[in-house]
């Protein structure tokens, strides 16, 4: 089961990607997604391979998460799915940190190994989410203040996101406030 903490952040996750706000994650939701990609990278090499790599997670989604085979997957949906791919551990690591490692290397523009601050603006750019919300978050998540966060921090962040029911975790802010 999940726990309230989860249910809370999963649905803010839920918010993040449901970009129309009409209470479904469906194709329309990622058309935005790659618009947003194109208005901040233009056509370029960088922008194709993001596309690419959020048309490939929309099909995964859409076929793990949409059980009422509607083209649309609804909260319910949604939390019923993460219930499942939290709970085996083979099948976190294929769902989130494989994900996690391709946009990793895609929004690590200056290819430095390490996301910082404004590609970090550039991933919530994606999503249609404000500057001064990434620049928030990017303060909370950045620990030891080095201004970048490694890939084995953000594994670890994610894990907290995702996994964690301890709310003291600052893992917990990466899609920004949740629960309200
Ligand atoms: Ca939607
Ligand atoms: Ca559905
Ligand atoms: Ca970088």
């Amino acid at each position: 089961m999940l726990s309230d903490l989860q249910t809370k952040k999963l649905t803010r996750y839920f918010q993040v990607y449901d970009i129309d706000d009409d209470g479904r994650i469906e194709a329309s939701d990622f058309a935005r997604i790659e618009e947003n990609v194109r208005i901040l990278h233009g056509e370029s090499s960088g922008s194709n391979g993001l596309a690419e790599a959020y048309a490939t997670l929309w099909l995964r989604l859409s076929s793990a998460a949409d059980g009422d085979r509607d083209g649309g997957v609804d909260l319910d949906e949604w939390l019923a799915y993460w219930q499942l791919a939290l709970e085996d551990d083979t099948r976190f690591e294929q769902e989130v940190e494989a994900i996690n490692d391709r946009l990793f290397s895609i929004f690590d523009t200056d290819e430095s190994e390490s996301i910082g601050r404004a590609e970090f603006a550039d991933f919530y750019g994606v999503f249609g989410l404000p500057v001064s919300l990434a620049e928030a978050v990017f303060t909370e998540l950045d620990t030891d203040g080095d201004g970048a966060i490694s890939r084995t921090e953000l594994n670890s962040i994610s894990r907290q996101f995702f996994r964690g029911d301890d709310s003291e975790k600052v893992g917990n802010m990466l899609f920004g406030p949740f629960g309200l």
